[in-house]
């Protein structure tokens, strides 16, 4: 399977799956370079996109990414158009090797994206993929609850017993901030220095990751937690998990779960 294939796989199981409606949502997927020689000559770079920040961190590696305004609805059957492999070329510039052939260019949120990689490759060196999308229920949850990152994790772990095996580090919330601007990106990408995953108020999430299943897993896993929420948060709760339960799952399964929250 090409890298091409598994992630417009992914892409169109976000948009069944709801969480990219219109041209919601965007990817960004780091590609070795054997991955990219599979797809096409990677020192034959067809345009360039300049940034006005610095990611001299990344020079030299290899990103795939969804085009701006493009549907997710739409990779699957048409990548050549509706997506880009980039090389970083130096500390302003990404040079295209394939894709964007309509004359399209990466999401608007890849600013944020290569500062969440920036941040992510520091705390994990295996670290390839983020993924942004606008699941139901977690937007839901920022409409009901309160924003503050600590007591958001802690209902989200006591929804189910999967969650905190899956996000023991929690989940950050960032209130709402005008999406595809420079505060935004700087805001998330600080938050991944602890966190893999970034909800945004009122749109939707960011989560980060090693693998397209891992990631994919992460945003399922959340996305159920926030919908067995709003099924029950304005109802008559008879038992729910206890801190003290979350405590024993942690020690099961030797989770490095994040501190000041059940404890
Ligand atoms: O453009 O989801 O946040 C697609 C988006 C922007
Ligand atoms: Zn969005």
């Amino acid at each position: 399977m090409s890298c091409i294939d598994e992630v417009t796989e992914i892409l169109d199981l976000l948009y069944k799956h709801n969480w990219d409606e219109r041209n919601g949502g965007n990817l960004s997927y780091i590609l070795t370079e054997e991955e990219v020689n599979f797809i096409c000559n990677p020192n034959n770079i067809i345009r360039e996109f300049k940034y006005s920040f610095d990611m001299s961190e990344l020079v030299g590696k290899y990103f795939i990414i969804t085009g701006t305004g493009k549907y997710f609805k739409n990779c699957l059957k048409d990548p050549i158009n509706n997506l880009g492999i980039m090389k970083v070329l130096d500390k302003n510039t990404l040079g295209l090797v394939w894709g964007y052939l309509d004359g399209g260019r990466p999401t608007s949120e890849a600013p944020t994206h290569l500062k969440c990689h920036i941040e992510r490759l520091k705390q994990d060196k295996e670290h390839r993929l983020v993924i942004h999308c606008h699941p139901t229920n977690i937007i839901c949850m920022t409409h009901v609850h309160d924003l503050d990152s600590n007591h958001f994790t802690e209902d989200l772990w006591k929804m189910q017993t999967e969650s905190i095996v899956v996000f023991p580090e929690g989940i950050a919330v960032l209130p709402w901030i005008l999406c595809g601007g420079e505060e935004i990106g700087i805001a998330t990408a600080d938050k991944m220095k602890e966190y893999r995953s970034v909800v945004w108020a009122q749109h939707g999430i960011f989560c980060t990751g090693k693998t397209l299943d891992e990631v994919f897993g992460l945003i399922e896993t959340i996305e159920k937690a926030a919908e067995i929420y709003m099924k029950i948060f304005d109802k008559k709760i008879y038992q729910s998990i206890t801190n003290e339960q979350l405590i024993t799952l942690a020690k099961a399964f030797n989770l490095n779960y994040r501190k000041g929250i059940i404890d």
